[in-house]
């Protein structure tokens, strides 16, 4: 079968080895925050909040540092390629003694660098600006209070430096993302003043500079958020504007804008005036619902962007999505592996032919060339590229994830 589909894609210029090989090196990075409802170790039983929001109960919740590595383990297992965990601030290891948030070092980290080392995976982090006291009033670093504004610069720093150490330790890039919850339910009065305080707070953060090959900035922005709805401090033009004159990465999360509004169309762009782009793959059900990412046109259209530009070696591409109605290792899994679906129908573009048609004027070639592409077995090359990589195939992931369930997670409850 594999043959003759690589025959069917030779006749339209497709190389479908070279696709795998691309596929084979491109990591996604999974978001640690699946796998306990963004709870973390902090020890706190507190409110999600700042415009966060998990719902479902479904049993076998990873509760401990152990367990959640242990889950991490069976998705990155039939997830096919080479992956990265991505940290939230929250989820250090604290056995030794807590720490606050402007207290962590690269210490609290130290046996999930080992973990992953031992896997052979690279890591990102992100700092932590929620769940928090501190962040009850719904701001951080825009925050009125001086004080307040000081607690989350230290912990931004120190943030980073955690990063840089996952960086060095590992030998692979660790991108470190800045979201912050900072916005007002009714309308503000001064929206100048919160923006300029965000933007001091973030400079200072950022004053020191760390060595690229270990480390890589990004802010995300976000267009709204339950109880942030008449104004986000960090909007898409502030982090915009702020990564281009920074030269800091740009974080662009599925969910955070118009529902109408293209993610996809926004590469291109953006790429001509950062350096780098961290994306939060995610499916926003009418709002930032941060659902399960599915084999849609919206996430084929971003995979699409991101190979048509060549703009796979600039972008960092990770997950948010977060539900606790179903398995929450199969939610990994589904997710991730759908991300993964739709870059490979990217990959396996007649890219010239396209590209000939529309410089051409002949648009119904060119549409008729995307709906004749959705028809070519895509789904046998997928098959292989899970086989090349010890990954089940479509048809036996859920029965591997059913049999963790009954005898992993059923232990738990
Ligand atoms: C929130 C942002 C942010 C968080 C995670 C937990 O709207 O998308 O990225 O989802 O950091
Ligand atoms: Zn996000």
């Amino acid at each position: 079968m594999l043959d003759q589909a690589k025959e069917l894609y030779a006749s339209i210029g497709v190389d479908v080895e070279q696709a795998l090989a691309v596929m084979a090196k491109t990591p996604i990075s999974l978001h640690c925050w699946q796998g306990d409802d963004v709870g973390g170790f902090e020890g706190g039983e507190g409110e999600l909040g700042s415009g966060l929001a998990v719902t479902g109960n479904y049993p076998g919740k990873a509760r401990t540092l152990d367990e959640l590595r242990q889950d991490l383990e069976k998705a990155l297992a039939v997830i096919p390629g080479t992956h990265r965990v991505n940290l939230h601030a929250i989820y250090g290891d604290f056995s030794g003694g807590k720490a606050d948030r402007d207290a962590i070092e690269p210490e609290h980290f130290q046996s999930w660098i080992d973990w992953a080392k031992a896997l052979g995976i690279g890591m990102d982090f992100n700092s932590t600006n929620f769940s928090h006291p501190k962040a009850d009033d719904g701001f951080t670093l825009s925050h009125p209070d001086p004080g307040i504004r000081d607690f989350w610069i230290e912990h931004g720093r120190r943030c980073r430096k955690i990063g840089a150490a996952m960086g060095e330790q590992l030998g692979s890039t660790t991108v470190t993302n800045v979201w912050i919850p900072d916005g007002m339910k009714d309308l503000p009065a001064d929206r100048n003043g919160y923006r300029q305080r965000l933007e001091e707070s973030l400079d200072r953060i950022f004053a020191e500079e760390l060595p690229r090959e270990h480390h890589l900035d990004a802010v995300e922005c976000k267009l709204f958020g339950i109880g942030s709805e008449s104004m986000v401090v960090g909007s898409h033009e502030f982090y915009l504007g702020y990564a281009i004159k920074n030269q800091t990465g740009l974080c662009l999360d599925a969910g955070h804008f118009h529902p109408t509004e293209s993610l996809a169309d926004k590469i291109s762009s953006v790429l001509m005036f950062v350096p780098e782009l961290l994306l939060h793959v995610s499916r926003g059900v009418r709002w930032d619902s941060d659902h399960v990412v599915i084999l849609d046109d919206p996430t084929r259209q971003i995979m699409q962007e991101l190979v048509r530009c060549e703009a796979l070696p600039r972008t960092h591409i990770g997950l948010d999505f977060f539900d606790a109605s179903i398995n929450r290792i199969a939610a990994w899994a589904i997710g991730t592996r759908a991300a993964q679906k739709c870059l490979l129908m990217a990959l396996l573009e007649p890219a010239e032919a396209l590209r000939a048609a529309e410089l051409a004027g002949d648009y119904t070639t060119r549409l008729s060339l995307f709906e004749q592409l959705k028809a070519m077995p895509w789904g046998v090359v997928w098959e292989e590229f899970c086989q090349r990589n010890g990954a089940p195939g479509e048809m036996d992931l859920l029965a591997s994830v059913q049999a963790y369930e009954r005898e992993v997670l059923a232990a738990r409850n």
